[in-house]
């Protein structure tokens, strides 16, 4: 594509506002906003020691994890340039228990964001891609003064933008504002997002799995069978080989998925019966959740899909699948029972899937 086609992410949003004409000026600048939040972020990171951003800095955060500077970091760049600009009526970190009030010296706006500011956090100091994560809500009517914590808690086919930045080799933003799922890469010399990856679209099969494999003693019996049937390769009942990635940082598994296919798999396991699963719904499940469904794959919590999922609270976690949609169809009728409809029926009583697990 000659140079001159190529559309910068603000020039992206005027052309789509073209065609939607109810989308306003306070959604375009929150998600430039945003953007400019990515682009900081992504610098910090690519000085890396230089800039002395490396390590943790002695905070346990709300998740009870040891927070790295560059999680306070990224917080705080998320936090100083969205609270000024009028778009927002409040945020929701996963570095912050409570949620973020607007301050009263600023103009309050109509939008809910919730955001992971670095994913992957334990990837940092080793220089692997980690990412950030954001999911735009509109605040119910009537939202004045403070947020609560009610406002934010709708389920994610109610979010009107989604999606994440990756900091990797180059740094990208992934978007979808319920149109498609569109990928911008970072210029380094002119600090544009451009277009890049037009209308990502993610192939409906896959041979190849995410899961963090150390886990698989306190897997529940149909994920146990997925990865079974998948480790039998060829010979076994899906007839296939089949290969594994973990990266350790969402964001970089769920570009991968997006870029070439596959299926991710956190689930509910037996550690802590507590605990729904290990990511959390409202910045981590429901943004990629969306883009995954916008680009043709799938999300789903092994029982029901992700974004139908109505959220109890602001960090609730919550077990996640997603990826090429006929896998999270076999993954989703594992857990149900019930037969997917991706899948015809007679391969799938051919090849005996739903015999007992093992
Ligand atoms: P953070 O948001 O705290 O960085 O954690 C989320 C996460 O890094 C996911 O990106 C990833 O899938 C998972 O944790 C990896 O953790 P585990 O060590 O359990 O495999």
């Amino acid at each position: 594509m000659p140079l001159t086609q190529k559309l910068t992410l603000a020039q992206f949003l005027i052309e789509e506002r073209q065609r939607h004409s109810d989308a306003a000026d306070d959604f375009d600048n929150l998600i430039l906003n945003i953007a400019v939040a990515c682009k900081q972020i992504s610098r910090a990171i690519a000085f890396g020691a230089l800039a002395g951003v490396h390590g943790t800095d002695g905070v346990v955060n709300v998740q009870g994890e040891q927070q790295q500077k560059l999680d306070a970091i990224s917080n705080n760049v998320f936090l100083s340039i969205n609270e000024r600009a009028g778009n927002l009526a409040g945020m929701v970190s996963e570095e912050m228990e409570a949620l973020y009030q607007i301050p009263e010296q600023y103009p309050r706006g109509k939008y809910l964001l919730s955001f992971d500011p670095i994913d992957g956090s334990t990837n940092i100091d080793v220089n692997v891609s980690v990412g950030s994560i954001f999911s735009i809500l509109r605040a119910p009517e009537g939202v004045v003064d403070a947020v609560t914590e009610n406002d934010f808690l709708q389920p994610g086919s109610k979010q009107v933008a989604g999606g994440y930045a990756i900091y990797g080799p180059s740094t990208m933003l992934v978007l979808t504002v319920g149109n498609g799922v569109n990928g911008f890469t970072l210029d380094p010399d002119s600090g544009d997002f451009i277009l890049t990856h037009p209308q990502l679209r993610i192939p409906a099969k896959t041979q190849e799995f995410a899961i963090n494999a150390s886990n698989s003693r306190f897997w529940e019996p149909p994920i146990k069978r997925y990865i079974a049937e998948c480790l039998e390769g060829e010979a076994g009942p899906r007839g296939k080989n089949f290969n594994m990635r973990w990266v350790a940082s969402m964001v970089a598994e769920a570009h991968r998925i997006v870029m070439r296919g596959g299926v991710f798999m956190y689930p509910r396991d037996g550690r802590d019966p507590s605990r729904a699963g290990r990511l959390r719904l409202l910045y981590e499940a429901n943004p990629i959740a969306f883009i995954m469904e916008q680009a043709g794959g799938y999300a789903s919590t092994g029982t029901q899909p992700i974004l139908s999922v109505q959220p109890s609270a602001v960090h609730q976690r919550i077990a996640l699948i997603f990826g090429s949609k006929e896998e999270v169809d076999r993954l989703e009728s594992y857990h149900t029972g019930q037969s997917p409809s991706s899948l015809p029926d007679p391969l799938f009583r051919e090849r005996s899937l739903f015999r007992e697990s093992a």
